[in-house]
């Protein structure tokens, strides 16, 4: 599964319906170098044709809008953790509702005995601090135009 992604007016939909016709994407007019439209409004998942003769499935691609804005506002503490496969075990031994942010926290411990890098703990952290608002957003928020 392939997913594109891109400033608006890069020509992703015009791939995608080269790749697949009956996607009927729209494809937007650019207005000025490096100034696209977001034609594209939603994210599309598309079965790619499987080619004459061909034996393995050629998947799916995905057409994306372009991307105006990114953050972590809405995501909680622990769902963050798990995009972190070799942090999440070291939560076991917080107390109840550990905002994982120093404290209490056992990750200090977890990354103490060696289970995990110290500068994941610290980019975790600093993800944490930046859905906060702590750091301007640097760290967690994108704005792509
Ligand atoms: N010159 C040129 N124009 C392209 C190419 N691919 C797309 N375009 C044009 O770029 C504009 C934006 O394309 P679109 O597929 O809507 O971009 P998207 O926003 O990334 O999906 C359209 O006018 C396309 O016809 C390319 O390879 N070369
Ligand atoms: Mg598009
Ligand atoms: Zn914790």
């Amino acid at each position: 599964m392939s997913v594109l992604v891109g400033h608006s007016g890069v020509g992703k939909s015009t791939l995608v319906n080269r790749l697949v016709p009956e996607a009927a994407r729209a494809v937007g007019e650019v207005s000025a170098i490096g100034r696209g439209r977001h034609i594209s409004s939603s994210a599309v998942a598309l079965r790619l044709p499987r080619p004459d003769r061909a034996r393995t499935d050629p998947g799916w691609i995905i057409d994306t809008p372009g991307v105006r804005s990114f953050g972590l506002a809405h995501v909680s503490a622990d769902s963050l953790l798990h995009a972190f496969a070799d942090l999440v075990d070291g939560a076991a031994g917080c107390p109840p509702n550990c905002p994982h942010t120093g404290d209490g926290c056992a990750l200090d411990a977890w990354v103490g005995a060696g289970h995990a890098d110290p500068r994941r703990l610290a980019s975790y952290r600093r993800l944490l601090a930046s859905r906060a608002g702590d750091t301007g957003g640097d760290a967690g928020t994108a704005m792509i135009r």
